[in-house]
């Protein structure tokens, strides 16, 4: 198992769109476990994986409070939505911001397990949020794609600043 390194808004490589995860098997159970290691050690409630530069169709999530339900979903579709709500969302990619994002409140979601078998359920609460969100991210948008062009603007070079004092105080 390996913690994997999390990109970081406004990196490019956040922006590019998945493909489609071809063949379910041993390699790509190994790199879900190390997503389930990343999202555990952050900690947050999803994690997808063009957040650890890997462009294909696939995302991990457990919205409990003990880590008791993890969740993996391959090749994820909506195929109905139903609903409004509103939740403060905050990414891992975004270090450090909330904002308040309109979504669906329930869906229904076909997916492969990762046995590969395929899967229709009804998701709603915070699992449907997250798996929103985590789409949103395989698709290359951000939850900070929502709110005011000023307001990304103002994240991104708080976020950049952030960076480079960071850098600046490893160096030093
Ligand atoms: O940890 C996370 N919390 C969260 C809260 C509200 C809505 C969505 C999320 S997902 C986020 C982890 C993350 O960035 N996944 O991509
Ligand atoms: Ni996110």
């Amino acid at each position: 198992m390996a913690k994997l390194t999390i990109l970081e808004f406004p990196d490019p490589r956040l922006r590019k769109k998945a493909r489609p995860v071809e063949a379910v098997d041993d390699a790509l159970r190994a790199t879900i476990d190390d997503m389930f290691e990343t999202m555990y050690a952050a900690p947050g409630i999803g994690l997808a994986a063009t957040q650890v530069d890997i462009h294909k169709r696939f995302l991990v999530a457990d919205v409990s409070s003990d880590q008791s339900d993890p969740r993996v979903f391959i090749n994820p579709v909506i195929v109905e939505k139903d609903g409004v709500t509103v939740t403060e969302e905050g990414c891992l990619s975004v270090p450090g911001y909330y904002e308040e994002v309109k979504r669906a409140d329930t869906i229904r979601l076909k997916y492969l397990d990762r046995n590969g078998e395929v899967h229709e359920e009804n998701l709603d609460g915070m699992l449907a949020v997250c798996v929103q969100h985590e789409i949103d991210h395989l698709d290359g948008k951000l939850f900070v794609d929502y709110i005011s062009e000023a307001k990304r603007t103002r994240i991104r070079k708080r976020l950049e600043k952030d960076r480079r004092h960071q850098a600046a105080a490893v160096s030093a």
